[in-house]
């Protein structure tokens, strides 16, 4: 039989690569060698046959004629894009030797790897790239651009990222999209949620923006940002003053829950609509139906903790369920994420072990602008793969003065010559998903699916494992983990017996199968792995940590004195910046905007579709505003991560701040403040 890549023509199960959590099941069409079109794997029990637009289209990304297709040294300017073609010898060598060399005269430490899950396969993500930065001791990256801060606050009150099976959400006659854009960025729970609507279930969606989420929903609930922990504290007022709550379940399955109805006695209707705009009413009733109606089923959004206090806010949050008992529901609960389930053996993966010398510095990826400008020790060396940070990192301005230092030797491994790419000094073609082996873990549902090569590579480009394995071989590196095969490193890690879910999961059996099912069970009755092995609605380790131990509304920071809190959310049609890039997703998403209030726009004597200009201390934007009802007075939203095309000014994140959020070093992009006015 041959691979799938070397035949011309058929239909070849693969798998979605994106960030996403649909990992959706798809059938890749070929002819000629080629991609003709891709849909949706019918047979796929979750996704079941339907994708989105991006990826029904996404041929016109892989064929792009911008794309990479061999290696290339830079010739002009940082960030001016002049490049000169170069063998992967030459590039492999002129990398190696200027790391030896800085290895030599700085120490590793001037090395730093920055990567993030432009690709979501295990191997291409995290394996031999880690084994990689961990043997040649360089300074490591923390990952925290994307769910830290809310999966510490899950943490918290759960023990674990395991939350409600989607499948089973069909089930729920309450289902409630918290702070997440599901339309757009979780399209299976919208289905899912459908059906269940259609057994009578209602839909409601807490947002700061009616997006095209807000507008599928049954009632639509506008909150100001950053308020929601006072909202779920509002809620649990309610229920306990209603005696709503689940005396049996949170007697056998929670600690603390006579503190917390003490706790949340401060948080009256009154108060609680002061602070979040949701009005005293409209508190009533949604605590009433949250109360009253079991199933329900809360989707816990990446909204919420892309603010200041975004850990404690997903903390809080996912302490109500627990108040209704219904963790035992069928339908029932909520997921945040749910990666908990598919974990696999990371260490023997990525073998952190090879970091001999302990101390390697780590720098929090959120910022890198600061990492680059202000190091006393500073980074001569990058590495970027599989992400963007020109575009999709905060305070942009800053981080692209530091990708533009003379002195920094920047390599970027890419499909496409990214804002990124363009101040590296070597960029390497990247193979796509489709050319690679690898397997993907979903962080909603409960499939593991694997990725055989659907097409040749596309001219030199090599994927993320190939490139290290290269890199470790001109290093000198010996370990013979370096030499391991894909197939060899998938076995490894799903090798586990700490998680007996994926016990009956091994390559073989992928290869066969295509898509597995772990053998999930509910969470509770059960044991969970918070210290008390209970729900902690009150926690000792959050005291320990420096925390409330009870659920707290902490208001966000006060950032700079400008009139708009600023919320520059992900797109329908990109993909975080992949597809900023292509002409088709870019046609299809037509123009990057700015979403405003009627009334500030009226006295600022802004009309719709106007070009505006939106500032603070870190940067400025030009966007086209479209005045509504869509957002609050004092609070504008942008959406997608547009490309910095010429004559253009929307790199949203040159006005983002880089502190950090109050648990897990999150970024907070949703937390900052601009002004805005008419060009
Ligand atoms: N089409 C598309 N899909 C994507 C992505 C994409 O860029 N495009 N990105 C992928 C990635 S990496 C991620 S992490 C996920 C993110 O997807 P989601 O989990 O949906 O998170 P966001 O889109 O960041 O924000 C969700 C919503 O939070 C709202 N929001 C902001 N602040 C607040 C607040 O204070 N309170 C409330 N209640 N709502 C608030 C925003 O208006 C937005 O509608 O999507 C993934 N899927
Ligand atoms: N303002 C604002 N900023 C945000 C967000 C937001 O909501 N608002 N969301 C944040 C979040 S949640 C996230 S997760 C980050 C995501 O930000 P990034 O991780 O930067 O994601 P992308 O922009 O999709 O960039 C992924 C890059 O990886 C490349 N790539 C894809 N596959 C491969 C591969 O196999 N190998 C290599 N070498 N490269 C590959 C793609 O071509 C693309 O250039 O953005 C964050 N930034
Ligand atoms: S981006 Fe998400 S919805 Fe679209 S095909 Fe990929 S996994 Fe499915
Ligand atoms: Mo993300």
């Amino acid at each position: 039989m041959y691979a799938y890549k070397d035949q011309p023509d058929g239909i070849f199960p693969s798998v979605c690569s994106l960030d996403c959590p649909d990992q959706c099941g798809l059938l890749i069409h070929k002819k000629n060698g080629k991609i003709i079109k891709v849909e949706g794997d019918p047979d796929h029990p979750v996704t079941r046959g339907s994708i989105c637009n991006k990826v029904r289209n996404i041929s016109e990304r892989l064929y792009d004629k911008k794309r990479l297709s061999y290696p290339m040294k830079r010739v002009g300017k940082k960030g001016e894009g002049q490049f000169e073609r170069i063998t992967w010898e030459e590039a492999l060598q002129m990398i190696t030797s200027r790391w030896k060399k800085l290895i030599e005269t700085e120490g590793p430490e001037s090395i730093l790897p920055y990567s993030y899950y432009g690709n979501m396969g295990v191997l291409n993500s995290e394996s031999m790239d880690r084994r990689f930065f961990y043997k040649l001791g360089s300074s490591q990256l923390d990952r925290k651009i994307c769910q830290s801060a809310g999966e510490a606050g899950y943490r918290y009150t759960m023990g674990d990222s395991k939350g409600t099976n989607p499948e089973e959400t069909i089930h729920a006659k309450l289902i409630v999209f918290w702070g997440v854009n599901a339309v757009s960025t979780n399209m299976h729970q919208v289905v899912l949620a459908q059906k269940a609507r259609k057994n009578g279930a209602k839909i409601v969606v807490i947002d700061v923006h009616e997006n095209q989420t807000g507008k599928m929903a049954d009632w639509f609930i506008q909150i100001k940002p950053g308020t929601d922990a006072a909202l779920a504290l509002g809620m649990m007022h309610i229920l306990f003053a209603e005696n709503a709550v689940d005396q049996f379940f949170l007697e056998k399955y929670t600690v603390g829950y006579e503190e917390l109805r003490k706790h949340v006695v401060q948080y009256d209707p009154e108060t609680v609509a002061a602070i979040t705009g949701v009005s005293v009413e409209d508190l009533y009733s949604l605590a009433r139906l949250y109360g009253t109606t079991s199933p329900s089923f809360i989707r816990i959004g990446n909204g919420l903790q892309h603010h200041d206090n975004g850990g404690m806010c997903i903390r809080t949050i996912s302490c109500l369920p627990a108040l209704t008992g219904q963790w035992l529901k069928q339908g029932g609960g909520a997921i945040k994420a749910n990666s908990g389930y598919l974990a696999f053996d990371s260490e023997a993966l990525q073998r952190p072990d090879f970091l001999q010398h302990k101390a390697a510095r780590r720098i929090n990826m959120n910022q890198i602008g600061q990492a680059l400008t202000e190091l006393e020790r500073p980074v001569k060396s990058m590495f970027v793969y599989s992400t963007n940070p020109a575009v999709v990192a905060p305070e942009g301005n800053k981080v692209r003065k530091g990708l533009e230092r003379e002195d920094l030797f920047l390599v970027v491994h890419d499909l496409f010559l990214t804002e990124t790419a363009k101040y590296a000094d070597i960029v390497l073609p990247a193979s796509s998903s489709y050319e690679n082996t690898d397997f993907f873990t979903s962080y909603w549902h409960h499939f593991i699916q694997i990725q055989q090569p659907v097409i040749q590579p596309y001219g030199e480009a090599k994927s993320n494992v190939e490139v290290f394995r290269l890199l470790a071989k001109e290093m000198g590196f010996e370990e013979p983990e370096f030499r391991e095969t894909d197939a060899e490193m998938i076995n490894r890690a799903l090798d586990f017996p700490e998680n007996p879910f994926i016990e009956k999961i091994n390559y073989e059996a992928l290869l066969e199968k295509q898509f597995m099912r772990a053998d999930v069970k509910p969470i509770l009755p059960g044991k969970l792995s918070t210290p008390s092995g209970k729900i902690e609605l009150y926690s000792e380790k959050m005291k320990a940590d420096g925390y409330p131990p009870l659920p707290t509304y902490i208001p966000i920071k006060q950032d700079e004195e400008l009139p708009y809190i600023f919320i520059p959310a992900p797109n329908h049609n990109f993909l975080n910046s992949t597809f900023s890039n292509n002409e088709k997703h870019t046609q299809l998403e037509k123009k990057a905007r700015l979403y405003m209030n009627i009334e500030d726009a009226k006295a600022s004597g802004i009309e719709d579709e106007q070009e505006v200009r939106v500032w603070n201390s870190r940067g400025e934007c030009r966007l086209t505003v479209s005045v509504g009802r869509q957002v609050l007075p004092g609070v504008v939203v942008s959406q997608g991560l547009w490309a910095d095309v010429p004559g253009t000014k929307q790199l949203v994140n040159s006005l983002t701040p880089d502190r950090l959020s109050d648990m897990g070093g999150g970024a907070v992009f949703f937390s900052g403040r601009v002004n805005v006015a008419k060009v």
